[in-house]
């Protein structure tokens, strides 16, 4: 299953299945009851989990809405998603394990799909769901600790809508957490007086100022940022009204405060408030609190490539929610795979070929590289062999790109896949003398 979703470039599964006979086979796996998202989950996680020995690991994790329609999705029992509850689709929460010290990517953590349930939309239930939702960030928290056990140190990073005390006060004791502020809690000052966690951090002294370039967006242009820094331990006292009765009255954490002075563009000038259990003692701690919090538009970029240049998932066309939950689940194990070729097709990162591909693959990537080479040094594969880098510059000649022009992006990358599984299957059919 795996494999045909990183071959084929489209997710409508007729399509994917290729005939009828597999389209049958593939709706009998996805229907299969044992095949359930959590395994799914559980197996992508164990292989990352052979990656992380000895690492400093931090794991990112956010939630997206997967639009699937409107009246028709509603009819074949897709729940809202969306504001104004006029589209439908499902949910998925998913979380990637990266290098903290070089940015490789190591694989899906968690990946947990769901379809809300189908009643009215009141406000009261809305915050049922939120309650119910906000579950997930703390589950992942809890299976990072579990499965990358072997990591050196572990940091769950997410931002404000895991913003959540018990999600602070019930991590695993291997996870330090980065969430981004969201609530101006109450907090409690040595003195055992109280004040708000905004107004307090407004009035603490800079600790150090420094500038970063802020990288071009949809509507805005690349920009060199100056940004204060300001950082205080601070405790926060438990919400009212009390979430769970059990839960201790107050949290010991770091509050990081990082805003743009000196703003000189029109858009909405930075301002981050990162709240971790990490310990802080001098700046340029608080910085690298900042920077590790950064490192979380990997999970935006995972959602990019799964609902459009990779996978197209939103314009699936699977009537059945059971079996789409199985499908988005599946099709996000895939995804980690393509964006890891994507990232090392640089070479920037020294990533080894391991970390995307068994042992076995290598000797079949190698035979194709020499064959894949032209004769000018522009037709060569520039990087070493064992790196994950020479295994994308492979995959990408397989996937149709030509080595002249542009950069391999991840449709290309998934063309490539195809071709090579395709290829490793001939030749392990041709070493078993089928
Ligand atoms: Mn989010």
């Amino acid at each position: 299953m795996h494999e045909a979703l990183v071959r084929r470039p489209c997710s409508r599964i007729r399509r994917l299945a290729g005939n009828r006979a597999r389209e049958v086979q593939f709706t009998r796996f996805l229907r299969n009851d044992r095949v359930g998202v959590e395994e799914m989950a559980r197996h992508a996680a164990a292989r990352t989990a052979l990656r992380v020995a000895g690492r400093e690991i931090i794991v990112v994790q956010d939630n997206s809405e997967l639009v699937l329609g409107g009246r028709r999705a509603k009819a074949d029992g897709y729940g809202p998603v969306g504001k104004g509850g006029g589209t439908r689709g499902l949910m998925l929460h998913a979380a990637l394990a990266l290098d903290a010290d070089d940015d490789a990517l190591l694989g899906l953590v968690d990946a947990q799909v769901w379809n809300r349930d189908k009643g009215k939309v009141t406000a009261r239930r809305s915050r049922a769901i939120a309650d119910k939702e906000s579950q997930h960030w703390l589950s992942t928290a809890v299976k990072a600790g579990e499965a990358l056990s072997a990591a050196r140190g572990i940091t769950v990073i997410s931002d404000r809508e895991s913003d959540i005390y018990a999600h602070f006060v019930q991590r695993p004791p291997n996870v330090e957490l980065l969430v981004r502020a969201n609530w101006n809690r109450k907090i409690k000052l040595i003195s055992g007086a109280s004040t708000s966690e905004f107004a307090f951090v407004d009035s603490l002294q800079e600790a150090a100022r420094y500038s970063v370039t802020v990288p071009a967006a949809p509507g805005r242009k690349e920009r060199t940022a100056e940004l204060a820094l300001r950082f205080s331990p601070v405790t926060l006292c438990r919400p009212h009204p009390i979430p769970a009765p059990d839960l201790p009255k107050t949290i010991q954490l770091t509050i990081v405060d990082v805003r743009e002075v000196s703003s000189t563009h029109e858009g909405k000038p930075i301002h981050w408030r990162p709240l971790t259990t990490h310990a802080v003692s001098n700046s340029k701690q608080a910085r690298r609190i900042v920077d590790l919090y950064r490192k979380r538009w990997t999970i935006e970029e995972f959602f990019r490539t799964l609902k459009s240049a990779g996978f197209d998932i939103e314009q699936a066309d699977i009537g059945e929610p059971e079996v789409m939950i199985k499908f988005v689940a599946a099709a996000a194990v895939a995804a980690v795979t393509i964006m890891q070729l994507v990232r090392a097709r640089d070479g920037t990162t020294e990533e080894k070929l391991i970390e995307a591909f068994d042992p076995d693959d290598r000797p079949v990537l190698e035979a194709l590289c020499a064959e894949l080479e032209g004769a000018t040094e522009k037709q060569k594969n520039p990087h070493r062999k064992g790196t994950l880098a020479f295994a994308a510059w492979v995959i990408a000649r397989l996937g149709g790109w030509t080595a002249y022009y542009g950069k391999p992006g991840p449709l290309v990358m998934r063309l490539g896949l195809e071709a090579f599984r395709g290829i490793k299957y001939g030749t392990t059919l041709r070493l078993k003398n089928v």
